[in-house]
């Protein structure tokens, strides 16, 4: 059976929506993309998160434990999305349990801190972790985040896009407590990027006008 969303024609086919994302993620006839905050502890990847959903920023260091579930909506190509944004803990504590955060999830931010040279050299890591629990198409972006800390800054934007270009991913630097517009796009291309693997991955036009306005 066709699923049809709210107003609109019909729109996915919703056993189709049911493998890539699971039952969770049909709620409310809206389409749900999970996207997923991983790195190491301290980098800022709660506060990118707090900076795109609420705008807001905190000086205090409260670390996650497990995993916050975060959900915003936003207009991408025209469309009305939720984003389930799983921002997970860095702490190694942790590690046991933070890669079955991942599942259902097309897109992750890799984030680590222009300050902080081993945050940077876990990239790799991070990104193979993802990658081996995923969807192989799935969006990696990879954020380069303090960079109001100028001073501090061990990592040059040079071998940041080095690193983002070895593993295929898109590299952004900014900084959660500046606040940039770039971390809006940040979001916005990488749900707009999951909509097109969403269609690499089953490329029936029809099934694949998400819900307009
Ligand atoms: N100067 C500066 N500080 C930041 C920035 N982003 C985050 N911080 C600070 O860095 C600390 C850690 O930020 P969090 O967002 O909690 O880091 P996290 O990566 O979520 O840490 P875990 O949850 O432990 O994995 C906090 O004290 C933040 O205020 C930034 O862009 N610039
Ligand atoms: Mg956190």
């Amino acid at each position: 059976m066709p699923y049809f969303l709210k107003n609109t024609k019909i729109l996915i086919k919703k056993e189709f929506l049911l493998k890539l994302f699971g039952d969770n993620y049909l709620a409310m006839n809206e389409l749900v993309l999970k996207i997923c905050s991983i790195g190491s502890f301290y980098v800022g990847k709660t506060s990118l998160i707090r900076r795109f959903a609420d705008w807001k920023f905190s000086t205090n260091y409260l670390p996650t434990i497990g995993v916050d579930y975060t959900i915003k909506r936003v207009i991408v190509n025209g469309k009305h999305i939720k984003l389930l944004l799983a921002d997970t803990a860095g702490q190694e504590v942790f590690g046991k349990i933070r890669s079955s955060y991942y599942t259902g999830s097309l897109g992750c931010l890799v984030v680590f801190a222009l300050n902080d040279r081993k945050s940077f050299n876990a990239v790799p890591h991070w990104i193979r972790e993802y990658r081996s629990k995923v969807n192989p198409h799935s969006i990696v972006v990879l954020v380069g985040n303090k960079n109001d800390l100028i001073k501090d800054q061990v990592i040059s934007s040079e071998e940041a896009q080095l690193m983002a270009k070895k593993f295929d991913s898109l590299y952004y630097e900014t900084s959660a407590l500046w606040g940039g517009q770039e971390i809006i796009e940040i979001f916005h291309t990488l749900a707009s990027n999951i909509l097109n693997i969403i269609a690499k991955i089953h490329p029936r036009p029809q099934y694949l006008q998400l819900s307009g306005s």
